[in-house]
């Protein structure tokens, strides 16, 4: 078992150093795999966000404004720095994540390998940018040229959530700081220590101050101020529909723009032509049971094919029983603790619905019995699922899957897009034709065929419906910071 990290104590990161909060309340950090206050981080208010959002008053106003004129050549420098800064560090930092939030400890290594590679990735964007500030229009006119110039959209507020706490973050700062915007990002109170540690690495390599602040706290108090401030020209938000809809009436006060990821309930359609029904268990699991089901895309409703349902259920119970649950910082463990009491007592309560309206528990339901301390929940299968039951209506965020059986491919498609959420879908079928037709009409921003979950940064990522808006990675996620400004000049008299 690898030995826990030791945990900084750090203040909030505003431009470009540490400070207390102003009313010096902290909140405790616990190992949700142990039970164990391991730490404590700072509890930001609005004043806190003042001082992030103005970061110091006009001296970091130009300051600003400098990185926003860099070039996106320069800024690629910071930000190929940070990637290398993160590769350096990445035990420390996987171990950290792993006693902060209750996930793998392989699991969180590969996140950091993506939010370095993250980094990497948005530095040659910036670089690019470099050759599109300057795009001509062609007209049908003479007397008139137009150009188009792309520009940071100005001071932005990231807020994220605890289940890839550093990844979800990178997805939003990289493109961010390559757009040449600043930002104030705000994690998750139950997962911070990451965060607050990019903040040590901004400061190691020297990232011109204020460009990045980072403030922890809770939601109401720290995130609240950052999304209604009339000075933070855009809100990229990851997490709940619920505090998605908060944010967004904030921000309409101010008509200000936002993105939003959000919950949802991702289908996974398996056909009886699959030939390697094994393969098929795998990805189901995977995409259901990986990172412990804390995966906005999760394809946590499964829907089978009536003339292998029997079969596949019976090759999944086996497959999940081997499954290692332990402390995630034990080798080989597959699946850690959940983030919380809180979010332990939601699942749990999850169960207990999906029982009492009738599903069966197929497999698992409970904590598992050889753990003492610690929030676990076994991976859990559920059966004889109707549409109206709450756990096949609403977002989990655990290691809980929902089964139904169907029999014809339309039915498929129905109970696929029977659901007010639209991030992710998938199906599996050796048919290619029927994958590629079925992915065209399932309503969703993603769609996997023979696969789920695979997460690339080159390609869009964000939902329809409930679950938001915008998306994030590529160059899309680097539109999200950009403001298009048209410039038209009469050139008539010019021409004589
Ligand atoms: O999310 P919240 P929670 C879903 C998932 C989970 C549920 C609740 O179903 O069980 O949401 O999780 C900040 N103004 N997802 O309560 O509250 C908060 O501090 C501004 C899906 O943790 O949405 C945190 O930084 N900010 C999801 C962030 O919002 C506020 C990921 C997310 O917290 C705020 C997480 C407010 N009024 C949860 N209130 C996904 N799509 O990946 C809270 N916050």
């Amino acid at each position: 078992m690898a030995a826990p990290p030791a945990i900084p104590r750090r203040g909030l990161f505003i431009g470009g150093g540490w400070r207390e909060p102003t009313l010096g309340r902290h909140i405790p950090v616990i190992n949700p795999a142990t039970e164990a206050t391991i730490g404590d981080i700072p509890a930001a208010t609005a004043e806190d966000v003042e001082l992030a959002v103005a970061a110091g008053g006009p001296v970091l106003a130009r300051r600003r404004e400098h990185w926003a004129r860099a070039s996106g050549a320069v800024r690629a420098k910071y930000l190929n720095a940070i990637a290398a800064k993160i590769k350096e560090k990445i035990s420390y930092l996987a171990l950290l994540e792993t006693v902060d939030s209750g996930k793998p400890k392989d699991e969180a290594v590969a996140d950091m390998d993506d939010v370095a590679a993250c980094f990497e990735y948005y530095a040659g964007l910036a670089e690019a940018l470099d050759g599109k500030q300057h795009a001509p229009i062609s007209l049908p006119m003479e007397e008139f040229k137009t150009y188009v110039l792309k520009e940071p959209i100005g001071v932005v507020g990231l807020i994220t959530p605890w289940n890839y706490p550093l990844l979800m973050a990178t997805w939003k700062v990289a493109p961010a700081l390559a757009a040449g915007c600043t930002a104030v990002l705000k994690p998750s109170e139950l997962a911070s220590l990451t965060c607050l540690e990019l903040g040590a690495i901004c400061e190691e390599i020297g990232l011109p101050s204020g460009v990045l602040n980072i403030i922890t706290g809770l939601g109401p108090d720290a995130g609240a101020p950052i999304a209604s401030h009339p000075h933070v020209d855009k809100i990229a938000f990851t997490g709940s529909t619920a505090t998605g809809k908060m944010i967004m009436t904030a921000a309409a006060q101010m008509v200000k723009p936002v993105s939003l990821e959000l919950g949802g309930k991702s289908p996974l359609v398996i056909f009886d032509d699959v030939a390697d029904i094994d393969k098929a268990v795998e990805w189901a699991m995977f995409g259901c049971f990986f990172n412990g089901g804390r995966v906005c895309s999760a394809t946590s409703r499964l829907l089978l094919h009536e003339k292998i349902a029997a079969r596949f259920l019976d090759r999944l119970v086996e497959w999940v029983k081997n499954i290692k649950i332990s402390d995630p910082l034990e080798e080989g463990c597959r699946l850690g603790s959940v983030i919380s009491k809180g979010q332990y007592e939601k699942i749990k309560k999850f169960i207990s619905t999906a029982r009492s309206e009738g599903a069966t528990i197929l497999h698992g339901g409970d904590r598992p019995k050889h753990l003492g301390k610690g929030f676990f929940i076994e991976p859990t299968i559920i059966t004889d699922v109707s549409t109206s039951m709450q756990i096949w209506r609403e977002e989990v965020f655990g290691p809980v899957i929902c089964v139904k059986v169907f029999k014809t491919e339309s039915e498929a498609v129905e109970l696929a897009n029977d659901t007010h959420y639209g991030l992710a879908g998938g199906v599996i079928s050796d048919n290619l034709e029927r994958c590629e037709r079925i992915a065209k009409v399932i309503h969703s921003g993603i769609v996997w065929i023979n696969c789920s979950q695979p997460t690339l940064v080159q390609a869009p990522w964000g939902g329809n419906k409930r679950s938001g808006f915008g998306r994030e990675l590529g160059e899309w996620g680097l539109e999200n910071y950009l403001s298009v400004k048209q410039v038209t000049r009469y050139c008539k008299d010019e021409l004589y």
